[in-house]
């Protein structure tokens, strides 16, 4: 189900990655043990938000659903979708199922207007979690006693926490360093030579980049496992950090509103990402109408949690635009896969009627002659139309003289391979800013006022 780009199979001769051992126990039981599995914790979840959530309760009861009376999964789409302004308008702890004072720990997304989004976890939550992350990292061939260098967010943020818990519970020492402070990461990373690195793509990146300015050749360190996720990335991306770091690229997903990084995770074969299903139920459904989509079409993840004691969610609707796969991985899990998210439905774009996710832009434009893989998108208004700009960094060393063609032929290649026509402005190396987390790769300067038809 990849892309024809992606390298499908664990290459053992160009992997500094041995083979993990084969997967066991829950990850290799039968999808009809797994649904049985389903059923029992979806039912435990819903009578946990009976009694303890009055918001969700009145849900249940005005569709219908009594918790014990389940008897199969489907029943579960009587149920309304939950989605992020449910949270908001419960702010800030109106969703748990439990008081603050069982809480283990609670964590909140910023966004960019309005109250954060905020989320609880009790002792077991951390637990299970913490084993969802260190179960997606040895699937990925991360072993007891790797040191793990975790670039990622520390704070409110999941990132930092969440793959600091996955990496200790699998047994691996960790470099808590968060994410900044790119030379002394460098430094850090060869003084004391960690096998695995955790950040977003984009950071990971701009650790190369530093390294790089320095110097200092990452493929010589012992680096040899990335554990890349929390912003949608494309194959050309993970080939670009690939060949400059000597790093394998696995794309990890995860959202704190469901738990946090670690929801899904893809395996040695790197041909989608598995969704861990003995704790969290996978739909998809057209964002459009909320009706479920065939197996093997585009749509919106939706997911509900079957496990978390302090904040169940129910079909939460996750923006993520994706397809999934049941049909069984050669690693031999069981779990369905949920292919790389190309992006979030806020975030597609819609230029002269054609939709296109930055992330599909980002699949063109690196490696092409001249450009480096540091871009953002400024989306303007243009009477009716909306007109894209895209600025591009020049490869470090590119004659200037040269910025013009390697510009016209981004702009060509963007033309036919997505059939979006816009403006593509080469610009000097470092001139547009770096990530320490998540990447912002849009600026929209248009009016929130709809576009007139
Ligand atoms: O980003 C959790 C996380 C941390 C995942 C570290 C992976 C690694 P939030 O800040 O709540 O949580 O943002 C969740 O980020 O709905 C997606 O839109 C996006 N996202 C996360 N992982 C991926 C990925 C963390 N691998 C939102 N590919 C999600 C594409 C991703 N998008």
């Amino acid at each position: 189900m990849g892309a024809a780009t992606e390298p499908r199979h664990f290459d053992a001769a160009t992997s500094k990655v041995p083979a993990p051992p084969p997967p066991t126990g829950v990850e290799t039981m039968s999808r009809d043990a797994l649904a049985a599995l389903q059923l029992e914790r979806l039912r435990s979840t819903l009578r946990n938000a009976w009694d303890h959530v009055p918001w969700q309760r009145a849900r249940l009861e005005a569709a219908g659903v009594q918790p014990d009376a389940l008897t199969q999964l489907e029943d579960l789409r009587r149920l309304p979708f939950m989605v992020k302004d449910d949270l908001r308008a419960n702010y800030p702890f109106g969703l748990f199922a439990r008081p603050v004072d069982e809480l283990a720990r609670v964590h909140a997304s910023s966004g960019t207007t309005g109250k954060p989004t905020v989320v609880g976890y009790t002792r077991g939550d951390l637990e299970r979690w913490h084993e969802l992350v260190a179960r997606s990292m040895a699937g990925a061939g991360v072993r007891p006693g790797d040191l793990v260098h975790n670039a990622y967010g520390y704070g409110l943020f999941t990132g930092g926490l969440g793959a600091h818990g996955g990496a200790e519970r699998l047994g691996c020492p960790v470099v808590p360093i968060s994410g900044g402070g790119t030379e002394r990461q460098v430094a850090l990373i060869m003084d004391f030579g960690p096998r695995v690195l955790c950040a977003t793509p984009s950071y990971a990146l701009a650790i190369a980049d530093v390294a790089e300015q320095q110097g200092v050749d990452l493929r010589q360190s012992r680096l040899a496992i990335g554990m890349f996720g929390a912003e949608p990335w494309s194959a050309a991306m993970r080939h670009e950090i690939e060949a400059r770091t000597g790093i394998t690229a696995f794309d990890v997903y995860g959202l704190s509103e469901i738990m946090g990084p670690g929801v899904a995770c893809e395996c040695v074969h790197r041909d989608g990402l598995h969704g861990w299903e003995d704790h969290f139920l996978f739909e998809l459904v057209d964002p459009d109408t909320g009706v479920p989509v065939p197996e093997g079409q585009a749509g919106e993840l939706v997911i509900t949690t079957l496990t978390k004691e302090a904040l169940p969610m129910l079909r939460y609707r996750t923006r993520d635009i994706t397809r999934l796969s049941t049909e069984r991985c050669a690693c031999g899990r069981t779990h369905l896969r949920i292919l790389r998210v190309a992006g979030r439905n806020d975030d597609m774009l819609i230029i002269r009627g054609v939709n296109v996710y930055p992330s599909q832009i980002e699949a063109v434009l690196v490696g092409r002659p001249g450009l480096a893989p540091h871009y953002q998108f400024v989306v303007e208004r243009d009477g009716s139309l909306d007109r894209l700009r895209i600025e591009v960094e020049a490869l470090p060393g590119w004659p200037e003289d040269g910025y013009a063609q390697a510009a016209a032929d981004a702009r060509h290649h963007v033309k036919s391979l997505i059939g979006v026509s816009a403006e593509v402005a080469v610009v000097k190396p470092g001139a547009l800013p770096r990530s320490q987390g998540k990447a912002t790769r849009v600026r929209d300067l248009r009016s929130k006022k709809p576009a007139p038809h």
